[in-house]
């Protein structure tokens, strides 16, 4: 849980196989040079820096033919998965605050089953925002451009061709109706009939020019509060509007702004509800001067409990 003073466990996921462009294996480096484990040890956290994920070799995959064809370097993907899985899995269970660094975002594919399976054992309801540009729901049926990056909300709500992925490991689907997509405004037509077909939450651009981010935020927690859960956050750095965050390989304009971002990271913290975190997209080859490395570490900062003055807990009835 964020409140308070945490244990915070980094994990690096050089990993960018998942993605179309190249340069996000870099990030975990970047966000490091930003500063974002010093700042969490600033703000009083106890942060333990596990160092990068070493680059696994690539596995057989056991999956249909025409699938596996589907899927850009579907056996390092493999590979990467169970080795994130396992260790998402053993951080969570180890009691910590488990922060992710990426790498493209087919690492959270591990880091949410590993998060999933913690949770069951711990019987504890796994609810995941996927702050986000795009709905990462694309299957080896659906994708347009095979990139793994853009199926991991299909893989974390169980579709059944991904499943191979991670081989004998027990898998723990996340409940359609406990994933929300938030930011979203780039959508392939097959993934938006998937997405309502499933019951997934959406706050899409359209919602969050209305209300602005936090009643439909708040709306979430206040649905999750009270349970014994588990908020896993996945932000994707196109979350962001381009303008503040370029250092990523899929830029698409409207994006949220620095007050919005920082915003949400806030009431996130205010919840006492998030356990764990992925930051991923972040390509430092394509930032600039440090723009996005910082501005993620900045929003890191906020999610662990640095605020301008401090003030009173304050709850706001929504609609
Ligand atoms: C598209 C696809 C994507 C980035 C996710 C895009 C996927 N829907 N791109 N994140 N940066 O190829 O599946
Ligand atoms: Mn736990
Ligand atoms: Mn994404
Ligand atoms: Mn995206």
């Amino acid at each position: 849980k964020s409140r308070q003073s945490a244990r915070v466990s980094l994990l690096g996921v050089p990993l960018e196989l998942g993605a179309g462009e190249a340069g996000s294996v870099m990030g975990p480096a970047a966000l490091r040079t930003a500063g974002l484990p010093a700042l969490l040890g600033e703000l009083g956290h106890a942060v333990v820096d596990h160092g990068d994920l070493p680059h696994p070799a690539p596995v057989e995959v056991d999956m249909a033919p025409a699938d596996a064809a589907a899927c850009r370097n579907l056996g390092h993907i493999a590979a990467w998965t169970r080795l994130i899985h396992d260790h998402a899995y053993l951080m969570a269970r180890d009691g910590g605050f488990p922060i992710f660094l990426g790498g493209d975002h087919s690492l959270s594919i591990g880091t949410v089953s590993g998060i999933a399976r913690h949770c069951r054992e711990a019987g504890r309801e796994l609810f995941v925002l996927w702050l986000d540009a795009h709905a990462d729901f694309n299957t080896p049926a659906t994708t347009p451009s095979g990139n793994m990056h853009g199926m991991s909300v299909a893989f974390a709500c169980g579709d059944r061709s991904l499943r191979p992925l991670l081989g004998d490991r027990p898998f723990v689907p996340v409940r359609a109706e406990n994933v929300h997509l938030f930011g979203l405004r780039s959508i392939d037509p097959t993934e938006r009939e998937a997405v309502q077909a499933r019951g997934i939450q959406v706050s899409d651009m359209r919602a969050i020019d209305e209300t602005g981010v936090s009643v439909p935020l708040r709306r979430m927690l206040d649905r999750i509060a009270g349970g014994d859960a588990h908020l896993h956050v996945s932000l994707d750095v196109d979350f962001i509007d381009p303008g503040l965050a370029p250092g990523v390989g899929t830029t698409v304009p409207g994006g949220a702004t620095y007050r919005e971002a920082h915003l949400i990271m806030e009431l996130l913290h205010d919840s006492g509800l998030v356990g764990s975190l992925d930051i991923v997209e972040l390509n430092p080859f394509l930032d600039e001067r440090g723009k996005s490395a910082r501005l993620l570490t900045e929003l890191a900062g906020s999610l662990f409990g640095r605020t301008i003055i401090d003030r009173p807990a304050r709850r706001i009835r929504v609609a």
